[in-house]
């Protein structure tokens, strides 16, 4: 796409991590937006994709212009929606260049992100930039082939500064708590080691909002696809599946950027995240993990098969009551007993196929804001944590047991070594909560 068609497409956003929670959660509320607003609000907010991965997601999609169906899965029915807001997707390895030009737009209002915990490559202990990563040390050395997503952020941002364009949001839709300001941390951090002249710019103009993002997608598997093509009529390689449920919450701090009138679909806009980011980190997330890693050890496939059993349903209900709920602060108008009896019928929705070993991924980075966050808060107020420990024994001896079933495959983990490492120890347990990046200085000690 040249600059033209840039404007011709008008598009508004770079979303940089294109997998399959963006395109089921984001893209269709953006066209339900652009749709239903066109007379009385600009457009011009259609979305670039970027992979970072691999060209997987992108050689599919172009097989269909970039459009794709969006499946909401009910018990008793299912929706199609055929998604067209996407326009392009580039896999960044293969085109830096037409990523950088997308990115360099002066039409460019926001970019968005869903790139999981490990893509922000961030110190959980400081929750500002992890320097040892090999990503940013890579990225401090040649900026210009930034692998990060932030180095590749940051060399954007350094370019516009330079051509004297406006800078764009940076809207963070990862489960991370303060997501934004993760984001604004270990951007500044690079960019003040670069020079601080660019950090105080990015500071000044670039809003980084925190978002609260909330609908469970269950990967579509190639027999899903399949079935999926049979009822919308046409063949296509890249559909995504969604429960009927949808929430998102965004920080209103854009400043005088523009930002898309998502109220117009039912988006909330607050002054303060905070607390909807942890009621849903720690009520859905944390139960989520919880299901993953004893679905795991119960041989159960499913999120739904495993909360039937009545045992583990007892042990949610009573890990929300006893120790999450009260080391929450509560959203404002928020009913929590209603959030949480909405959760169980999430959960036990038959027709999501949710894998439990899809959510059992990337236990070290989805443990510490889930798990370890109230751990620590109910440590501080002498409250049980009971329940908490039994879901990290749970984690940990799903780690034991693929290894011990020759099913290391089975753990995807950014830090995968040093958990096998941990695991091949003499006293496995111990190595395991002595990893700092996972427990802190503080938890690893605490007997
Ligand atoms: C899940 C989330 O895979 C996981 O870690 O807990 O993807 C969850 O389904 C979403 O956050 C729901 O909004």
């Amino acid at each position: 796409m040249n600059t033209k068609d840039f404007e011709s497409n008008e598009i508004g956003i770079v979303h940089l991590g294109i997998g399959a929670f963006f395109r089921a959660f984001g893209l269709p509320k953006l066209q339900q937006m652009q749709r239903q607003s066109s007379s009385r609000h600009p457009s011009g907010w259609n979305v670039i994709g970027v992979s970072f991965r691999s060209p997987g997601v992108r050689d599919r999609l172009a097989q269909n212009g970039f459009r794709y169906h969006a499946l909401e899965l009910t018990e008793d029915e299912t929706r199609s929606e055929e998604i067209e807001i996407l326009k392009d997707v580039y896999f960044l390895k293969e085109q830096r260049e037409e990523v950088m030009r997308a990115l360099l737009s002066p039409n460019l209002k926001m970019v968005t992100l869903t790139i999981s915990e490990k893509g922000y490559c961030y110190s959980i202990e400081t929750k500002s930039v992890d320097w040892n990563h090999p990503q940013i040390k890579s990225d401090l050395i040649s900026l210009n082939q930034a692998l990060s997503p932030p180095g590749l952020i940051l060399q954007a941002l350094k370019l516009r500064q330079e051509m004297g364009l406006s800078s764009f949001s940076c809207v963070s839709c990862d489960n991370l708590s303060e997501n934004g300001q993760i984001l604004k941390n270990v951007i500044l951090d690079l960019a003040y080691h670069i020079d601080s002249d660019l950090a105080n710019w990015i500071n000044q103009n670039t809003p980084f909002p925190c978002t609260m993002v909330d609908r469970i997608v269950p990967a579509a598997t190639v027999k899903e696809i399949e079935k999926i093509s049979k009822i919308t009529g046409w063949a296509d390689p890249a559909p995504v599946q969604h429960e009927p449920f949808h929430q998102w919450i965004i920080e209103d701090c854009f400043g005088s950027l523009p930002r898309p009138p998502l109220e117009t679909v039912g988006v909330i806009f607050v002054k303060n995240v905070k607390p909807y980011e942890e009621m849903k980190l720690r009520l859905l997330n944390a139960t989520h993990s919880a299901i993953a890693y004893i679905g795991q050890l119960l041989k159960k496939e499913t999120v739904s098969e495993t909360v039937q059993h009545p045992t583990v349903s007892r042990f949610i209900e009573n890990l929300w009551k006893i120790e999450l709920r009260p080391s929450l602060e509560k959203p404002p108008s928020i009913d929590l007993d209603e959030y949480t009896r909405q959760l169980m019928t999430r959960y036990k929705n038959p027709a999501l196929v949710h894998k439990t070993l899809q959510i059992a991924m990337d236990g070290s980075q989805k443990l510490p804001p889930r798990i370890l966050a109230p751990i620590r808060e109910n440590l501080k107020a002498n409250r049980s944590i009971s329940g908490l420990g039994i879901v990290v024994a749970t984690w940990i001896s799903f780690l034991l047991e693929k290894t011990s079933a020759r099913k290391i495959h089975e753990i995807d983990d950014p830090l995968k070594k040093t958990l096998l490492s941990a695991v091949s120890r003499r006293d496995k347990v111990k190595a395991i909560l002595e990893i700092s990046e996972i427990f802190g200085k503080d938890l690893r000690k605490d007997e």
